[in-house]
């Protein structure tokens, strides 16, 4: 928790200390009252999510400036302070007076519900923003705001304190002609943000993104906060085709160069890159306006169908197919894909549970026509890549076949069914999922201190015996073929594989992976953490999914005696407790712990502390899954070299 101090502020130029606020008598809007009422109605909610919602949403804005041909470059600084200010290169916010309003523009932007900037609709063609909130939302949940507008060779300044302004907005200076742009910093209010620490590699993730999604744009990162300092800067020149190429990053691939179709009809865009790699899963990451609809929707649904059908016209027309095929599955073509598809429209309509499913009808057909005309076009014109692609459908077809015949066998045998749970399996005694947890464990000797020390009731231990496979480089039927999965799969009692995985089965919901703290741990920890995001993603988005925290160090000083969880812990106790006559155990693995210790450092759940995995950015996890299980040695090499540093569990929190 962050502590709730109000004087440490350092924007990038001071505001006004609290008590000016005060004597300037602050008017607070009712709109933006609302926000501040109930923010998780605007921005989702007030943990760490919607904190860093804040920065998306005002970093939307300057992309609305780039998308409308304006901006080629943001910036987002991260300073002491948990405070964040991003600057942009596009027109400005307007400052003149606003007609109606009777008050500059600027303080309508910042001050006004729903105007989200773009109060002339003429002005944008599409925009984004996932809850189009706009920046006057950011403004009610941050303690103070600054703004800055450069425009037409003049600087304007305005500043708020929780929505209301301090002041009216005051031209400071002046700037060269033609170099507009706006720069608007913020500290989040601890009176609504509990937690206000911002995350740079989370950050850096949708930063990431959007370059790749706004071509020719140019992105950049900084954290100057004191022994965090790091920057990163994000132009791709190529767009998504350098998206697909760098998820894929690595990986060999099936055509030399992503194939990229994009057209534009009725105002609305379409943009899709795509290649096929040498794995068995299916990696479609779809976009409207920029927001990633991890929901998918009817542009999803448009290219699926047309990509169904081109490929088998294709297969058809080139005799590809044998007679006594019945054609390619939906499944078949998505094998090994990896594409890209960006929509922008004027009016997106979200919908689906997190409202990150793109629901205007419309698209599905002008997706599905574009697949078909181009990308018919382009296999005709790339015999060679388009029979390489055929050829990789049929071998899908095939082994999609074995792998149901595989699961077919196995069932008959009921090893994947849970009436027959797997010997190695110590169950707990409860039958009620939410309070039953399982442990998957790093090697036998592990597997039975958790199972001795265990609150047998609720807790279940499942011993893993070395490493797992690692399913990037296997199709369902291998996978099936291996004892130690089908163990997980048995014990988990969801099922695996399109239309048979069942959340609603999940017989524990917290799946707690507890492995050594060193290197092979690591590797076993990343190949189960592979199997759970390919196969069972439902189980870490929902929240099922966590890493234990073992201690490193056991430190001993008479009676005395405590665990340390990392070396600056250690250091710390070795010093408060004196040195002289201390004994410090470093555990070289979990099976040096007895069971009693075992419990009550790793698994009490009154006293232990787990790291729940979750998924960001599927991109991104996608690529680190890539490059940590991927053939190329150079990449992965390259990865652990410059993640090495801060690479500890939370990192791999994909
Ligand atoms: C309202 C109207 C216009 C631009 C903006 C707002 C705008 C908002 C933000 C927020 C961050 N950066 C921004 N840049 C621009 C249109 C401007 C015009 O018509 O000149």
């Amino acid at each position: 928790m962050s502590d709730q101090r109000d004087t440490e502020n350092t924007p990038s130029k001071p505001a006004p200390a609290q008590s000016e606020y005060n004597a300037q008598g602050i008017q607070v809007l009712k709109g933006l009252e609302a926000v501040r009422k109930r923010p998780a109605m605007y921005i989702g909610d007030t943990a760490l999510r919607g904190l860093h919602h804040l920065v998306y949403e005002v970093v939307d804005n300057s992309i609305d400036e780039a998308m409308a041909g304006y901006c080629d470059e943001i910036s987002v600084l991260m300073s002491e302070g948990d405070t964040i200010t991003v600057v942009d290169n596009g027109r400005g916010i307007p400052v003149d007076m606003h007609k109606t309003e009777g008050k500059p523009a600027l303080e309508v932007v910042l001050t006004s519900l729903h105007a989200g900037g773009k109060f002339d609709s003429g002005s944008y063609k599409v925009s984004g923003g996932l809850h189009g909130v706009g920046v006057s939302c950011v403004n009610a949940l941050s303690e103070w705001l600054r703004a800055e507008v450069h425009r037409d060779g003049k600087i304007y300044e305005m500043n708020f304190v929780r929505g209301g302004r301090v002041g009216e907005m005051e031209e400071i200076g002046t700037c060269p002609v033609g170099e507009n742009g706006t720069t608007i910093s913020f500290k989040p209010d601890h009176q609504i943000f509990p937690e206000r620490v911002f995350s740079f590699d989370t950050l850096r993730a949708r930063l990431r993104e959007l370059a790749f999604l706004n071509r020719g744009v140019s992105i950049s990162i900084r954290d100057e906060r004191q022994g965090m300092e790091r920057e990163d800067t994000f132009h791709y020149e190529g767009g998504i085709v350098e998206y697909v190429r760098w998820l894929n990053e690595g990986r060999t691939m099936v055509c030399p160069e992503p194939i990229y179709i994009n057209g534009e009809k009725d105002g609305i865009q379409v943009e899709i890159a795509m290649d096929y790699n040498d794995t068995y899963t299916e990696a479609i990451f779809t976009f409207a306006n920029n927001i990633n609809t991890t929901e998918g929707g009817t542009h999803l649904s448009g290219f699926r169908a047309g990509l169904t059908r081109t490929l088998n016209a294709f297969a058809n027309g080139s005799g590809m197919l044998k007679k006594d095929m019945k054609g390619l599955t939906g499944d078949d073509v998505r094998e090994g894909l990896c594409a890209i598809i960006s929509v922008k429209i004027p009016e997106p309509q979200f919908e689906g549970q997190t409202k990150t499913k793109l629901g205007n009808t419309e698209v599905k057909g002008q997706v599905e026509s574009l697949v078909n005309s181009n990308l018919a076009e382009l296999l005709q014109e790339h015999p060679k890549e388009a029979k390489a692609i055929i050829n990789k459908c049929i071998q899908a077809a095939h082994g999609r076949e074995a792998a149901r015949r595989a699961r077919d066998l196995t069932r008959r045998k009921s090893a994947l069914d849970s009436a027959a749970l797997p010997g190695k399996l110590s169950d707990c005694s409860s039958r009620i999922p939410e309070e039953c947890e399982i442990y998957l464990v790093e090697g036998d000797s592990a597997g039975g201190s958790a199972k001795q020390g265990r609150e047998r009731r609720f807790q279940a231990i499942l011993p893993l015996k070395g490493k797992i496979l690692n399913v990037e480089k296997a199709r369902l039927d291998k996978i099936l073929g291996n004892d130690e999965i089908r163990t997980i799969i048995t014990a988990l009692g969801t099922g695996i594989g399109a239309g048979i995985f069942d959340i609603t089965k999940l017989r524990y919901h917290k799946v707690i992976i507890m492995t050594d703290a060193d290197v092979d741990g690591s590797h076993i920890r990343t190949l189960i953490l592979t199997l759970f995001f390919r196969y069972f993603r439902e189980i870490i988005e929902q929240g099922h999914m966590y890493i234990a925290e073992p201690p490193l160090y056991r430190v001993k000083k008479g009676k005395k005696e405590v665990y340390a969880f990392s070396d600056e812990d250690k250091d710390r106790l070795v010093e408060e407790m004196g040195s002289r006559g201390i004994y410090v155990q470093r555990y070289k693995g979990l099976g040096e712990m007895n069971p009693d210790q075992l419990w009550e450092t790793t698994m009490d759940p009154d006293s232990r502390t787990m790291t729940r995995v979750t998924i960001q950015e599927a991109a991104e996890a996608d690529h680190i899954f890539t490059i940590l299980m991927g053939d190329d040695v150079e990449p992965r090499r390259r990865f652990i070299e410059e993640n090495a540093k801060q690479m500890n569990i939370e990192d791999l929190d994909i």
